[in-house]
């Protein structure tokens, strides 16, 4: 089988090749809470320099959820508390994000650290360039893609690990093939995957079928705060800190799944209260409508169909100027007129 891949590589995506090939020591950091495409990711770039004689530590600001852990058991990994110092390091390699913000905590020792920056992303970049080189492309579906185009790249082959965590990482990017961004290049490489050892359902049961009893009850009254604006256009969730619970008991993405079935949903924004005066937003499209957009305004990003942003302010008033955004932005729409359903 053949996985279609973009030939040859942009010079910037050279450069970073040839980083990851000469140097020795890394240390491999994703965004703040590590989702299934940073992990897996990290799990299948691990592996290929591990392969590689390399020296990798896999440093996250968070703590990964429990039911990565078939991911996380295959490398070195440690959550940055604050404390003690980072792996020496030559490359720092930094998946799934372009804004070092994304980094929390572990932003300030790892850009003070004297070693390379290397970005592999998928994401739109908005700032100022801060790496020594960048192996991006905004219309892969998936970083752990890309880090399989590295490991071809580099003459590596990917073992059962590598395969599992690039696996991960599509089948999470891509909603397990629903959303728009599927195309051939994931889809032939989840096969490649497969051949290369990976059961689908044993990674799908450690991702879905494990949660503790509390999950859909939890969801239940997520849902229940559930406001459609907008004719229904717009579904929105705003959950106050008094209501979060422990973080294995939210999947935003299914939250905003359920939300986006509804046929005259367009945009669902999920509005969650972090800490007292700071509200993360996650939001979704199914048409053409532009949350990235929409986010970078109040300082975030992402990608056109699934974006987000850390906003300050408390969730009422955050809420409102999100809303009023989005309502605007309805507004400047040509109408679509009888293409919309009920
Ligand atoms: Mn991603």
């Amino acid at each position: 089988m053949t996985v279609p891949t973009p030939t040859p590589l942009a010079p910037d995506q050279q450069a970073a090749v040839e980083l990851l090939r000469s140097a020795r020591r890394f240390v491999l950091s994703g965004h703040m809470r590590p989702d299934g495409d940073v992990l897996g990711a990290e799990a299948a770039l691990a592996s290929v320099l591990t392969g590689l004689g390399k020296e990798v530590w896999v440093v996250n600001p968070d703590q990964p959820e429990a039911r990565y852990d078939y991911l996380v058991r295959g490398f070195r990994h440690r959550a940055w508390n604050g404390g003690g110092e980072l792996p020496v390091h030559d490359v720092a390699v930094l998946l799934d994000f372009c804004e070092p913000e994304r980094l929390g905590a572990l932003e300030k020792p790892l850009f003070e650290a004297p070693s390379k920056k290397v970005v592999v992303d998928h994401h739109v970049h908005g700032g100022k360039v801060f790496w020594d080189a960048a192996f991006v492309d905004v219309r892969a579906a998936a970083t752990g893609l890309l880090v399989r185009r590295i490991a071809q790249a580099l003459g590596a082959k990917l073992d059962r690990a590598a395969a599992h965590g690039v696996f991960t990482s599509i089948v999470t990017d891509t909603g397990w093939f629903k959303y728009s961004n599927t195309d051939a290049e994931s889809l032939a490489t989840a096969a490649e995957m497969v051949e290369l050892g990976v059961q689908p359902n044993e990674v799908f049961d450690a991702l879905y079928q494990k949660r503790g009893r509390e999950h859909p009850l939890h969801l239940g009254k997520l849902l229940a705060r559930t406001e459609y604006l907008a004719d229904g256009r717009l579904a929105v969730v705003a959950w106050p800190l008094a209501d979060v619970v422990g973080p294995d008991h939210c999947d935003t993405d299914e939250l905003l799944d359920i939300l986006r079935s509804v046929r005259a949903v367009e945009v669902v924004l999920f509005l969650r209260e972090t800490k007292h005066g700071e509200v993360k937003l996650s939001s979704r499209s199914k048409t053409e409508f532009d949350v990235q957009a929409l986010c970078r305004p109040f300082g975030g990003g992402g990608h056109k169909k699934a974006s987000g942003a850390t906003i300050p302010g408390a969730l009422d008033e955050v809420r409102a100027r999100v809303v009023a955004a989005a309502l605007a932005a309805f507004g400047r729409e040509a109408p679509t007129g009888a293409a919309r359903g009920g």
